[in-house]
């Protein structure tokens, strides 16, 4: 069986989780800290820079989400979250990338210091928040939002909810920012695609996480 080393409240590790609910994939879920937090360096041999998730299929290990997206639909097509079509199927790397780069990479340097008790981070705050305006315009000109984003249900939709996910905070409290009233359409896109029952099982999990790091600290 497909195993998955994870840590439940990262929104990665959600990501693959969230795939392969909607693919009906069988999985084992191994939780993981990735090799930044734990210095356990099987995990760095496992994956490109010891950062979660990976999958382990057949003894192979294979890390960063995008990889492990393009290798799920192909060993199990049954249900397909990139589209055949070649425009429709750029267009999802292209969303995919815009919420890689340009929204959640962005917002990564302020996790320590919301997520986990670090220190708020000086310098770039300005140039940060410019970058994560742009990424989410881009976003919301190049999605179709009809509601999905690349029309049908896609990859496209499972990275820009968990990468919104985490943004939402980091503006909110670095910026006073409600990123999700400046782009309502964005918005209600993502509403419909956390309303799934899959997206709602993968959310119940992050909580309980960050419940149980809350209560521990
Ligand atoms: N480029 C990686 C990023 C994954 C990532 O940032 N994972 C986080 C958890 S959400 C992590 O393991 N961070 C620890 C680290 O980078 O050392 C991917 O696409 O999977």
């Amino acid at each position: 069986m497909l195993k998955v080393y994870g840590l439940s409240l990262s929104n990665h590790s959600s990501m693959i989780k969230f795939a392969l609910k909607e693919k009906k994939i069988d999985y084992e879920w191994i939780e993981t800290l990735p090799y930044s937090m734990s210095n356990d360096k099987s995990i760095l041999e496992k994956s490109a820079i010891g950062a979660l998730p990976i999958i382990e299929y057949q003894g192979e290990y294979i890390s960063e989400t995008l990889a492990i997206f393009s290798f799920l639909d192909k060993a199990f097509p049954n249900i397909k979250l990139f589209s055949e079509d070649p425009l429709e199927f750029a267009k999802t790397i292209e969303i995919i990338n815009i919420c890689q780069f340009y929204i959640e990479l962005q917002a990564r340097n302020f996790y320590p210091f919301i997520f986990f008790g670090g220190k708020k981070p000086e310098g770039n705050i300005d140039m940060i928040k410019d970058k994560i305006h742009m990424g989410l315009k881009s976003l919301e000109k190049k999605s179709t939002l009809n509601p999905y984003m690349i029309n049908n249900f896609s990859y496209a939709d499972i990275y820009s909810s968990f990468a919104i996910f985490t943004t939402i905070p980091v503006c909110k409290q670095i910026y006073d920012w409600d990123i999700l009233q400046d782009f309502i359409k964005l918005s209600d896109s993502l509403d419909i695609i956390n309303s799934r029952d899959t997206a709602k099982a993968v959310y119940n999990d992050v909580a309980e996480a960050m419940n149980k790091l809350n209560n521990n600290t």
